[in-house]
C-alpha cells in the first residue's frame, strides 16, 4: 500500500526561498463567536503573535510577518527536505494547536471549537523577497483602511445603503471621512494595526562598560512598530 502514497514525496523547488503562509479558517465567524473588538482586538493579535513565536522557536525561519489571521514565514533552509505535504501539514496544526490553546487558557473565552489553518507555499527568488512581503503588508493597510471605514459608515448606514457606500468609497475618501467625521487619523493609529507584526532575530548591542567593549546578541523580537518594508529592512535581515 505504501505506493498509494503517491504525494509524499513532491518536494518544493529546492534552489528557491521558500515562503509558507497560514490564513485562519473562517475567522470571520470565530470573530463573532469570540465577540473580538472591533475593528481590531489587540488580544487577539497578540495571541496570533504568540502563536507565530512558538513556530519561530521550534522552526527558528529568519522572518515572520503576522496581520489579521494570517502569518507568513520566510525560511533560509527547507524543512523536511522541501516534501510538500509535511510542510503543509505540520505548520498548519502547529499554529492552530497553538492558537487553540491559547484562546482556551485565556478565561476570556470558553466553549470554543478547534481551530484550523490553511497553509500555502510560495517560492520566491532572492529579489522577490522584499515584493512578496511589501505586498502582505499593503494588504495589512488595506485591510485597516477598510475595516476603520466599514465600522465608521455601519453607525450611519445598513444593508444595501451601507454596501453601496463602501463599494463607492476610495481609500482617500475613507482617510477624509473617517478624519472629518469621526477624528481618527489613520496616519496616527498604533503601527501594529496599519503595518502588521514582525517576528525576527534583531541586533541587541550590548555594551560592558569595564572593557569598553559593545557585543551584538541577536535577541528574538516580535515587533509591533515595524518600518514600512523596504529592501534594506530585508537585506539586513537576511545578512
Ligand atoms: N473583530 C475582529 N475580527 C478580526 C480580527 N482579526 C481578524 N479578524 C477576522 O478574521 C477575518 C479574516 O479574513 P479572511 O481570512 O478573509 O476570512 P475568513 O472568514 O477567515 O475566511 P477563509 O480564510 O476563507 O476561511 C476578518 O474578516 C475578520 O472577521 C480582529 O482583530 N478583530
Ligand atoms: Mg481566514
Amino acid at each position: 500500500m505504501k505506493g498509494h502514497e503517491i504525494y509524499s514525496e513532491i518536494k518544493v523547488p529546492l534552489s528557491s526561498n521558500l515562503i509558507l503562509r497560514l490564513d485562519g479558517r473562517n475567522f470571520h465567524s470565530l470573530s463573532k463567536k469570540l465577540s473580538l473588538k472591533m475593528p481590531f482586538d489587540y488580544e487577539f493579535t497578540s495571541l496570533m503573535a504568540k502563536a507565530g513565536l512558538d513556530i519561530f522557536k521550534e522552526f527558528s525561519p529568519l522572518f515572520m510577518y503576522t496581520f489579521s489571521d494570517e502569518i507568513s514565514i520566510l525560511f533560509n533552509y527547507i524543512p523536511f527536505s522541501g516534501r510538500i505535504e509535511k510542510l503543509n501539514s505540520i505548520f498548519s496544526s502547529l499554529v492552530s494547536s497553538s492558537l487553540t490553546l491559547s484562546i482556551k487558557n485565556s478565561d476570556r473565552y470558553n466553549d470554543l471549537f478547534p481551530i484550523a489553518f490553511d497553509s500555502r507555499i510560495i517560492p520566491v527568488s532572492d529579489g522577490e523577497i522584499f515584493s512578496y512581503f511589501k505586498w502582505r503588508q499593503d494588504e495589512a493597510y488595506k485591510n485597516c483602511i477598510n475595516i476603520y471605514g466599514y465600522y465608521a459608515l455601519k453607525e450611519e448606514y445598513e444593508g444595501d445603503e451601507l454596501k453601496k457606500k463602501l463599494n463607492g468609497f476610495k481609500s482617500q475618501q475613507i482617510h477624509e471621512y473617517l478624519f472629518r467625521k469621526k477624528g481618527i487619523n489613520l496616519g496616527k493609529l498604533p503601527t501594529w494595526q496599519r503595518r502588521g507584526i514582525g517576528i525576527y532575530r534583531a541586533c541587541k548591542i550590548n555594551s560592558s562598560q569595564a572593557n569598553n567593549t559593545s557585543r551584538q546578541n541577536k535577541h528574538v523580537s516580535v515587533d509591533e512598530n515595524l518600518p514600512k518594508f523596504t529592501k534594506d529592512f530585508f537585506n539586513s535581515i537576511i545578512k
